[in-house]
């Protein structure tokens, strides 16, 4: 993990970082767009090129997302298939491996049906999300988005792996663009995340978890040194 910098440079670091991927979109290809604060940076980007004239498809992973590539002038369709590549952020990356962390912005089921349809998917972050594990950052709950319909029964099962606690927001539920629930599963045992990714995929009313594993290719990191460019090697 890197220094803690003040919030005026995390800013700057992602922006950097979402140039940067912005540069690896070519003039016509279909692109995946992730969610949160610093995949914004990245798609405010690829709309500063498209207003230069470059012509992209885009498949946004949230409605907030859709929004903002529509008032930044990228088209945005359906996801009906391949993509050529996808950027997005994370909230914990593991440095070798680039197992990552997702879902704290609560947009993660779509989030990996965008980053799976990549050819290529590229994580961007500042450096505060590198971790060398994923079980080092026990303070980062593994986010669970959970079907409505018997979400307390769903919980109970949870709770054999760590501690469910339902998302709110405002005082009520949060509810994802999916309109589910999100379901943030603390001290969870992190050591063998894969092992915990096939324990929570096959549990009843799970919808999709927050483990991103074996996904993401490279990594851009943006730090204060500058923007770093990290390969995954395999897990294990
Ligand atoms: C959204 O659901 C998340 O997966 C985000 O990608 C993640 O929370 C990172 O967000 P920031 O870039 O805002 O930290």
């Amino acid at each position: 993990m890197g220094r803690p910098g003040s919030a005026a440079e995390r800013v700057e670091q992602k922006q950097r970082a979402g140039m940067r991927a912005a540069e690896l979109v070519a003039d016509g290809m279909t692109v995946g767009l992730g969610s949160g604060s610093t995949a914004e940076q990245f798609v405010r980007a690829l709309g500063q090129r498209a207003a230069a004239g470059a012509r992209f498809r885009c498949v946004a992973s949230s409605g907030r997302t859709t929004a903002l590539a529509r008032e930044v002038g990228l088209e945005i369709v359906e996801l009906d298939g391949p993509l050529d590549l996808a950027i997005d952020g994370a909230d914990a990356i593991e440095r070798d491996t680039l197992r990552a962390i997702k879902g704290l912005g609560g947009a993660l089921t779509r989030e990996k049906l965008v980053a799976l349809a990549a050819r290529t998917f590229v994580l961007i972050a500042d450096d505060s999300k590198l971790t060398p594990t994923l079980a080092e950052r026990p303070d980062l709950p593994a986010p669970i988005e959970v079907l409505t319909f018997g979400w307390q029964l769903t919980r109970q099962r949870l709770a054999a792996f760590g501690e469910p606690t339902l998302r709110e927001r405002d005082g009520a539920p949060f509810v994802t663009d999916n309109g589910n629930l999100i379901l943030d599963l603390y001290h969870a045992d992190l050591a063998q995340p894969e092992l915990l990714a096939e324990t929570l995929n096959g549990v009843p009313g799970v919808v999709a978890h927050g483990l991103f594993l074996g996904i993401a290719s490279s990594a851009i990191i943006a730090s204060e040194d500058g923007v770093l460019e990290l390969t995954a090697t395999p897990s294990g």
